[in-house]
């Protein structure tokens, strides 16, 4: 049975991923981690530690003593963020990986790393973006995600390391609150759609990008770990696609289930300016070819999926 040591797991990924590792390697067998503490069964029904995943001696303490063989590294800075203190982001995004890594070598751990869309950058063919293509991103996020994709293939390349990973588009989900990216508008659309009926949106309304809905990617997530490796040609960084919306077409998904959904835009120019520079639709056929990726959630079934369950979690107590 695995021993899972996850980085950064009381974040929006981390707080779906944990459990689905859990229900599937078993509770005692996954320790949560993260520099913050965990709410509710993060670190209720299961092993939680703080570690900070920039200090490489607490990671690699925690690591021992876990007796861990793979690690899920989640911890990171968002684009939005990212922006906002650029060497945290650095520090963080590719520090907190260099220290990840290393421990992986020296500990015979495999490691999972999450690449983004935010790899990509204004020069990149956007629609679709290929597998294997020009990354130039303009945001430091983009930067330490291309850089640590790169450093992940030269582990496994250099010392046999087992690092594997995807590239999640926009990931969507009700559970936790985005970390302050430049895709949160898709979730934060969600709640004010049930609370207020109306959401006043930061992005232009035809701003096409990639999306995915938290199950496909924890799917996701799980599946290219546990691929045959001799099926891989690529190891990590692999593009995964399950539907592209805009500003616009989400809230006119949202009114066939909220009549009278009022949608008003205020548009953010860094952010606007980062989704711009993104792709609008990834080519995901390397990871359909070599690993059998394949979504499960188109829009429709994404927008009744979280008003059902926002419904639920913002109903009054009582009701
Ligand atoms: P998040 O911001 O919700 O969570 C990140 C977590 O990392 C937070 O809980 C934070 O406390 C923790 N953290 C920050 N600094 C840390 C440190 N020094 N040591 C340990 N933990 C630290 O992010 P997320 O959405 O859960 O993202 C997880 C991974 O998926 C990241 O690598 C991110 O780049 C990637 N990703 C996310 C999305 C998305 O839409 N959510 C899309 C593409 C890629
Ligand atoms: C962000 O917007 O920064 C993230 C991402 C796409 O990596 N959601």
């Amino acid at each position: 049975m695995k021993r899972i040591l996850v980085t950064g797991a009381a974040g929006q990924v981390g707080s779906e991923l944990v459990p689905a590792l859990r229900q599937r390697y078993g509770t005692d067998n996954v320790l949560a981690t993260d520099i913050r503490p965990a709410e509710g069964a993060l670190s209720e029904d299961g092993p939680f530690k703080l570690v900070d995943c920039t200090d490489r001696d607490a990671l690699d303490l925690a690591v021992v003593d876990f007796a861990s063989d793979t690690i899920y590294h989640l911890a990171a800075i968002l684009s939005a963020v990212g922006e906002a203190d650029p060497l945290k982001a650095y520090a963080v995004n590719l520090g907190g990986l260099a220290n990840t890594l290393e421990v992986a070598r020296t500990r015979d751990c495999a490691v999972f790393i999450p690449s983004s869309i935010a790899a990509f950058g204004p020069s990149t063919p956007p629609d679709p973006t290929p597998q294997d293509t020009i990354q130039r991103p303009t945001t430091m996020y983009g930067v330490t995600k291309v850089a640590g994709e790169l450093l992940a293939d030269y582990y496994s390349l250099r010392y046999g390391v087992d690092t594997r990973g995807v590239r999640y588009p926009g990931l969507i989900s009700y559970l936790a609150p985005p970390g302050g990216g430049t895709t949160d508008y898709a979730v934060e659309i969600f709640y004010e759609a049930v609370r207020e009926g109306r959401y006043t949106c930061f992005l232009e309304p035809d701003t096409q990008l990639d999306m995915m809905y938290m199950p496909d990617a924890v799917r996701a997530s799980i599946e290219v770990m546990e691929a045959d490796p001799s099926m891989l040609k690529h190891r990590n960084a692999f593009n995964i696609a399950a539907m592209q919306f805009t500003p616009d077409s989400l809230a006119q998904a949202i009114r066939r289930h909220v009549p009278g959904f009022i949608m008003e835009y205020q548009v953010d120019p860094l952010r606007q300016r980062i989704a711009e520079s993104w792709p609008r639709r990834l080519d995901d056929t390397a990871a359909r070819e070599e690993w059998g990726w394949a979504p499960e959630y188109d829009l429709e079934a994404l927008v009744a999926d979280m008003l059902v369950n926002l419904r639920k979690k913002l109903a009054p107590v009582g009701d």
